[in-house]
Formats: structure tokens, C-alpha cells, sequence
């Protein structure tokens, strides 16, 4: 059966952000037919809406799947399961978010799904690591990428080291 490459966002800003998105991104390569093309360097970020809590560390995962897009956000919303994530404040803290932010050439409006996700456009903290992963990538409609990143609002994005914690420790 055909693969369909999609790409995922991935958030967090409780409990050792970094960490949680290191994690998940182990569960998105363990997902059934399934393959992990590569993953994007993690951000800091400010918070969208209430400023009164941590800054987000957000990233992005590009898959090869062979799972229809509801099925795909079953699975993605069971990897937040394990990750305690319990609904507090719409705008409130997270310990991880998973989004279905495009998935082939497809548009989809159902109930419980969206693609490619409405406030991609929007956002930095999506746009740049989506770039990471595959700078000639483009919506459905044809809109590249590159284009929305140079138009959208600034959420103080800065890349982390890769070898870098949340919360830097002394050696020994
Ligand atoms: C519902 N949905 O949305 S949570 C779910 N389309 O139950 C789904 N394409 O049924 C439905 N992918 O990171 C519809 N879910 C969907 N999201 C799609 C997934 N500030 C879809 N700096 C509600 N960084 C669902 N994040 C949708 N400020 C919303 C989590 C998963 C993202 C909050 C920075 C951030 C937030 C606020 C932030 C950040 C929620 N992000």
C-alpha cells in the first residue's frame, strides 16, 4: 500500500519539555506501519495567549505512513496519554500536544480533524521546524512553506542545542 508523508508538531511546557519531546518522538518511530523519515531541531518559544506560564520547547517530525489520518490521530492522542497530558486551561500549560499538521496532499474537515492544521500559518514555532525538515514543502494549495515563515508573527523563537537540558547543570 502507498506511503503518505506526514508531518507532525510537537509541543510541551511542563515537566522537562525537552525530555517529553524526545520521548515522543521515540513513540512516532514505534507507531505501526510507520517510518520515521527525520526529525527537526527543538525550539524555545513564547507561549501563545497567557504569558503567566513557561516558555514551549516545540519541534517537528516528518513520517512515512501507511495509516489513514484518523487512525494516525488516534494513535497520536494516545502517545499524549502516556505523556499525563490531562486538559486544564484551553491556553493553559501542557505537558505534550501532538498535531496532524499535513498529511500528503490532503484536505480534511471532519469533526475530530483538521488538515493541514488552520493555525499552521500562524505560527512560527510550526513553520521553522517544518523548514528544517523540508524547505521546498508546500500546502495542498501550493503555498509554499518558506513564504508563510517570512510572514508570520514572532514568538521569540530560538533554536536549542541539541545536546542542550532544560535545565542546565553543573559538572561534575
Ligand atoms: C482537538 N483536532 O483538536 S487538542 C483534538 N484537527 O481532540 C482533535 N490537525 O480532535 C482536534 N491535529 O506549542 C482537529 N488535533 C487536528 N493542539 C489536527 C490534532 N505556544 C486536531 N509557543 C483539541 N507553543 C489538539 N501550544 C489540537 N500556545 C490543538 C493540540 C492537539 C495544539 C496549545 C507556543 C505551543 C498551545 C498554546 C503555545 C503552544 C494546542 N496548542
Amino acid at each position: 500500500m502507498a506511503r503518505t508523508d506526514a508531518f507532525i508538531g510537537l509541543g510541551s511546557n511542563l515537566a522537562e519539555p525537552s525530555a517529553q519531546l524526545a520521548r515522543a518522538v521515540i513513540g512516532l518511530a514505534a507507531l505501526p506501519e510507520t517510518e520515521l523519515v527525520a526529525q527537526s531541531p527543538f525550539y524555545r518559544s513564547r507561549p501563545v495567549g497567557p504569558q503567566d506560564q513557561p516558555d514551549f520547547v516545540n519541534g517537528a517530525v516528518w513520517l512515512r505512513t501507511e495509516l489513514p489520518p484518523l487512525e494516525l490521530l488516534d494513535q497520536l492522542q494516545s502517545i499524549e496519554q502516556d505523556h499525563g497530558r490531562e486538559r486544564r486551561q484551553h491556553w493553559g500549560p501542557r505537558t505534550l500536544d501532538l498535531d496532524l499538521l499535513i498529511y500528503g496532499n490532503e484536505r480534511i474537515s471532519e469533526s475530530r480533524l483538521t488538515v493541514p492544521h488552520p493555525e499552521l500559518p500562524n505560527r512560527d514555532f510550526v513553520l521553522q521546524p517544518l523548514l528544517d525538515l523540508a524547505p521546498s514543502l508546500t500546502l495542498p494549495d501550493g503555498t509554499p512553506i518558506a513564504d508563510l515563515r517570512s510572514k508570520c508573527p514572532d514568538n521569540h523563537l530560538r533554536r536549542l542545542d541539541p545536546i542542550a537540558s532544560d535545565t542546565p547543570r553543573d559538572y561534575p
